[in-house]
């Protein structure tokens, strides 16, 4: 199976490339989909019907989930990688509800499902095919509402991705648009009489010819995957209709795909472009129409404009991810940039280490080289920090890129829930496991003290307990040597972060703190640390000790 180039490998449906057959996805300029016989001249087009076309009105509004939900940690899962129900050996929506008895006690509060709606390309699910329906490989819309139903009883809310740039070449819609240039679709989808010239995008023309020879559209990931024009209202029109026909299930929010693609302006303009914000400002008015729900955009290279309340209001933090894991590595330059960030970047940031997509790295374990002890610093230093923070399926017991795999789907293995593949299914897996799964597995590890994931359960118990670390304020950052030390404050609660990314025991001179207060030890990574409060002095100062490569939570108290 050939592998992608790097820079086609940017962004989640790029995997088309490469994952699946050419003939299945028309990738690389086929018409995969399409009847090939050209209509006459000024024939009108095929009229396929549309099923996830038309008004969806504003419904159900409610939410069941407490306040601040949101701020909680969230788990991204690759449904097919996570539990298997029925033994095809492909994960699916029953098995997902399956373990959400294991989420509720890792203590996540959130999940994102990566694409679930019906999709061409039967993987990664970024070629969506129809809009309102469940991709059968995962079940049934009932088996759906049931996750819905199923998640909220255990206090954990449900986004799932939109994928709003573009569709699969394979959606009505583009089938309709594509065959005749007088379509009363085809305005849904960018055309251009002649081929432009000039353009460039992932290295890549972006100009695909019609298969009924009338015209060429635009694709800028692949010919798979032609793009939406987001300059017609209605397209606009047409997923905000699908939004509120899942938000009306109940669904609590969505995760937005390749927000730096919508809208282009020409061959040198054409990412993050202005328009772009107003698209997903207008989504994000419609999400908001109901009560507590959370959206957010994945674009990377623009990552915090996208965060801006005027746009999406949250975006991925792909601009802290890099210092995050090399802080964990002892770097004192990172160790400075994971100390800034939030003093400047939107707390709707949402942090991440690592996710489905090769340009966010390997997983974790493997981008470490399985090194526990940086393994554990890097979790405790997004899960402390201000932002929604996402877990990648596995990451809380250390599974390691995929065995014999190379690109995204190294990254998108089935979960390693026992040493063999049993634990995921009973039938033979849709692909190979973690190449560490015989050691690092959920059921090896799940109980054991100073296990992967009992670090993380810890740190959740910790984030979902003391409300200024889930949500307060970033206060008095600071770094003494290889000690990175800040505050939350939430109301009257305060807390103090130490993390000291050294190899070395130190002792910290935490200044700044109200004189005769108190510092509470509320958690520690490290069995060695003490478990005595901490006297400030009559100057506001504390003196810390911290031992190697350990973090530490104190209630500032007085
Ligand atoms: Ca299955
Ligand atoms: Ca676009």
């Amino acid at each position: 199976m050939p592998q992608a180039p790097m820079q086609y490998c940017r962004l989640s449906r790029l995997l088309c490339l490469s994952a699946v057959s050419a003939s299945l996805l028309a990738c690389g300029g086929g018409s995969g989909g399409l009847t090939s016989a050209p209509p006459p001249a000024n024939d009108p087009g095929t009229n396929v019907a549309v099923p996830d076309l038309g008004t969806v009105a504003v419904a159900n509004t409610v939410s069941t989930l407490p306040a601040g939900w949101m701020n909680g940690a969230f788990m991204e899962i690759y449904v097919r990688g996570y539990k298997d129900s029925n033994g095809d050996g492909k994960g699916d929506l029953q098995g997902l509800i399956s373990k959400l008895d294991y989420l509720k006690d890792l203590g996540v509060t959130g999940i994102w499902l990566m694409p679930v709606t019906d999709s061409a390309d039967k993987d990664h699910g970024y070629n969506v095919k129809n809009y309102r329906a469940i991709e059968t490989d995962y079940g049934s819309m009932a088996d759906f509402d049931q996750l819905l139903v199923q998640a909220h009883a255990r206090g954990i809310g449900v986004i799932m991705d939109y994928v709003i740039n573009h569709s699969s070449n394979e959606h009505p819609l583009f089938k309709n648009a594509a065959s005749s240039a007088a379509n009363a679709q085809r305005d849904f989808y960018v055309w251009q009489a002649s081929k432009p010239s000039g353009w460039s995008i992932y290295g890549k023309d972006p100009w695909y010819a019609s298969p009924y020879a009338n015209g060429y559209y635009f694709a800028g990931f692949v010919a798979g995957v032609p793009d939406f024009n987001l300059k017609n209202t209605q397209v606009e029109t047409f997923h905000h209709d699908n939004l509120r026909f899942w938000l009306n299930k109940g669904l609590d929010g969505l995760r937005f795909d390749a927000v730096g693609n919508l809208v282009e302006n020409g061959p040198s303009a054409w990412e993050s472009q202005p328009e772009n914000h107003g698209v997903m400002l207008r989504a994000q008015q419609v999400v908001q129409a109901y009560s507590q729900r959370y959206m957010v955009c994945e674009a990377p290279a623009a990552s915090q404009a996208f965060a801006a309340p005027t746009s999406c209001g949250s975006a991925f933090a792909f601009d802290l991810k890099d210092a995050l894991v090399n802080a964990a590595r002892g770097n004192a330059a990172s160790i400075q940039a994971v100390s800034r960030y939030f003093s400047t970047a939107p707390p709707t940031m949402a942090t991440l280490l690592a996710n489905h997509d090769t340009f966010a790295g390997d997983r974790l374990w493997t981008q470490l080289g399985g090194n526990v002890a940086q393994y554990k610093l890097a979790a405790a230093s997004y899960l402390l920090m201000p932002g929604t923070p996402f877990i990648y399926y596995g990451e809380e017991v250390g599974m390691a890129n995929g065995q014999g795999l190379t690109g995204d789907w190294a990254l998108r293995t089935p979960i390693s829930w026992t040493a063999n593949p049993s634990g995921f299914s009973t039938g033979t897996p849709y692909r190979n496991g973690a190449t560490n799964a015989t050691t690092e597995n959920v059921q090896a590890q799940a109980g054991v003290p100073d296990s992967l994931h009992s670090h993380y359960k810890a740190l959740l118990a910790v984030r979902n307990s003391l409300p200024s670390i889930a949500r307060g304020s970033y206060v008095a950052p600071f770094v003494s040597g290889q000690v990175l030390g800040y505050q939350r404050h939430w109301g009257s609660e305060k807390t103090l972060v130490l993390i000291n990314y050294g190899s070395s025991a130190t002792s910290v001179n935490v200044t700044g703190l109200a004189a005769g207060a108190s510092l509470v030890p509320r958690w520690a990574s490290s069995a060695n640390a003490s478990g005595a409060s901490i006297p400030v002095d009559s100057g506001g100062s504390a003196s810390v000790p911290l031992p190697a490569q350990s973090a530490a939570v104190y209630q500032i108290q007085g």
